[in-house]
């Protein structure tokens, strides 16, 4: 632990406000509550350190694929002016030294029990407050609970037969251990392609002796044009910051991406490619936005798919192999797309297989060896880059009990049930952030986070002062607000996949498309109508 903190252990804290999680979203909603709003806060966080995904992901080669200057604290001009970012995407040490910055800079700490993983929370209808359990026996009362747990952070570890029976090292991207881990010289295995794998990949392959990737589903992924920052462009970041923050908050994606009215298909074949090849030179994450309609029209999607297929194709000389790692059986972007450097190219590395295991599936372990149906491969390492239970999994892990005794697993055992992804019926004076329900995953989820906290807030100050400490969504509101879920997704082409955003990542978990695909200016909107509106679809009582 390197910071100091509240202290930890078999004791009770009494607040107005529990957080859980001490990520990005947590932090936030702890400096809003207390110091602007003048509320008592505790944050619980299962680390040992303030940062989230961001403390946990600690793989080599994670970065952020967002560039780093929209994935920052927009609240404190002060913030913006002394802290500089070195690369255009921040590395992982580097995001979480931000975060301990702000936590130092706005005494954020002394707030914060670490080391304390709730696992459960019971609504007290006799008295309008939420009961709170951590592991390490910590107890907390407030009146409001607030899951800050974030929407990847529940770590998805498939079950793989004598697994406990590998001799070497067992490891996972989302859990990597916080001391060194040298894989120089060692015969390493990597199981997942998404983003993590497609980060770990390259950034390993060069020292390992030999690294053996499983891939189940090929990945769209384009160049991220990743770069070090020059003074020049940081003086020139600066000087746009304040345009830049104003195209993020009016975005449909929370991305400092020029919006486009064009359709893919509004344009000829050649004068489409040039333009996706400007793209490809420069975009990174934003090359889905190069067209106006690439997430809703199939036609559309396929001219980009095409071209990102036509570049592994050129990256990768071998055909066969590069027929192995394209993607075919879904529209582009429609699974969270990529974006990496130096990918594809990994395979053409000597010490570098690919082992297609939708082809022949991973069957056991054994003290040395990973076993696919068909072919043994000794490893001294097996990493791990499955990625999440997303979206509910953080939020499903710990017992939430509201009224009458129902838990939150219960509530949500057709999937996620939310008003406005902020609150759910039945759990009064709970909210989440960036949850199910919400635009979250489906952009710059910073944008997201921030208006989530400003949101709430209001909420909680406006009905404290109104003397209607209890906030409740209605179940019509909530079912109402399901069913425009489900209506802005449905016209896309998230549909198409067998993705984590409709639950297909976990086994038998109910397949319903989470996040809202209406974009964030859209969600903004509804959301300010809603306040304005006296805060529509929740009751508020004394
Ligand atoms: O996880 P994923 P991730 N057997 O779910 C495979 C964010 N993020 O950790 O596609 C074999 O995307 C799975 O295969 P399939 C970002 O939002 C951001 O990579 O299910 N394979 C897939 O290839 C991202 O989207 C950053 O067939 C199995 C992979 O494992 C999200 O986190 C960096 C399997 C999982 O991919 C999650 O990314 C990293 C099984 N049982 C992550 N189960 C940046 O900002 C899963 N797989 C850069």
């Amino acid at each position: 632990m390197s910071q100091p903190s509240a202290p930890t252990g078999d004791h009770h804290v009494d607040v107005d406000v529990v957080v859980v999680g001490a990520g990005f979203a947590g932090l936030a909603m702890l400096r809003e509550l207390r110091d602007v709003r003048g509320m008592s806060v505790r944050v619980l966080e299962a680390g040992d350190d303030v940062g989230g995904v961001w403390f946990w992901n600690r793989y080599p080669g994670a970065r952020c694929d967002v560039d780093s200057t929209d994935y920052s604290y927009t609240f404190s001009p002060e913030l913006d002016a002394e802290w500089d970012w070195s690369e255009r995407y921040a590395t992982q040490p580097e995001i979480l030294r931000y975060v301990r910055h702000v936590a130092e800079k706005f005494d954020l700490y002394r707030d914060v029990s670490l080391g304390s993983r709730v696992t459960t929370a019971d609504w007290d209808e006799a008295t309008g407050h939420w009961d709170v359990v951590c592991e390490n026996g910590l107890t907390a009362r407030g009146r409001y609970l607030v899951m800050a747990t974030g929407c990847l952070s529940a770590v998805k570890r498939p079950e793989l037969d004598g697994i406990e029976d590998f001799a070497g090292q067992v490891l996972h991207t989302a859990d990597w251990p916080a001391e060194p881990v040298d894989l120089t010289g060692r015969r390493v295995g990597v199981i997942g392609t998404g983003s993590s794998g497609i980060q770990v990949i390259p950034a390993i392959a060069p020292s390992v002796e030999q690294l053996v990737v499983f891939q189940r589903t090929p990945t769209f992924s384009v160049p991220a044009r990743h770069q070090v920052l020059t003074d020049a462009d940081r003086a020139a970041l600066r000087a746009e910051l304040p345009q830049r923050r104003e195209l993020l908050r009016n975005s449909p994606t929370g991305l400092s991406v020029p919006i486009t009215r064009r359709s893919a298909l509004d344009d000829d074949e050649e004068t489409r490619r040039r333009h996706y090849e400007e793209q490809w030179a420069s975009a990174g994450f934003g090359f889905l936005l190069a067209y106006n309609d690439l997430l809703v029209n199939k036609a559309s999607n396929d001219t980009a798919a095409d071209f990102i297929r036509g570049k592994i194709a050129e990256r990768v000389p071998d055909p066969e192999l590069a027929e192995k790692l394209t993607p075919r059986t879904y529209p582009y972007g429609a699974k969270r797309p990529c974006v990496d450097t130096g990918f594809y190219e990994t395979f053409n590395r000597p010490n570098v297989t690919l082992v297609d295991i939708s082809e022949s599936p991973l069957a056991k372990v054994t003290a040395t060896s990973l076993h696919t149906t068909t072919t043994e491969y000794e490893l001294d390492v097996i990493v791990f880059a499955t990625g999440f239970d997303a979206m509910t999994g953080s939020l499903l892990r710990p017992t939430i009990t509201g009224r009458d005794g129902e838990t939150l697993r219960e509530h949500w055992r057709s999937g996620p049930l939310t008003y406005l992804g902020l609150a759910t019926a039945g759990f009064p004076n709970m909210f989440i952030v960036a949850g199910p329900g919400s635009p979250s995953l489906l952009g710059n989820v910073m944008v997201s986070i921030e208006q989530h906290v400003d949101w709430i807030s209001e909420l909680l100050t406006r009905s404290a002062a109104e003397g209607t400490p209890t906030i409740e969504a209605a179940p019509d509101a909530e079912a109402e607000w399901v069913v425009r879920v489900n209506a802005a997704a449905a016209p896309t082409l998230y549909m198409e996949a067998a993705s984590y955003y409709l639950g297909a990542e976990v086994p038998g978990k109910p397949r319903v498309f989470m996040p809202y695909a209406g974009g964030l200016r859209r969600y903004r909107r509804e959301c300010d109508e809603v306040a304005q509106a006296g805060y529509r679809g929740f009751t508020r009582t004394a």
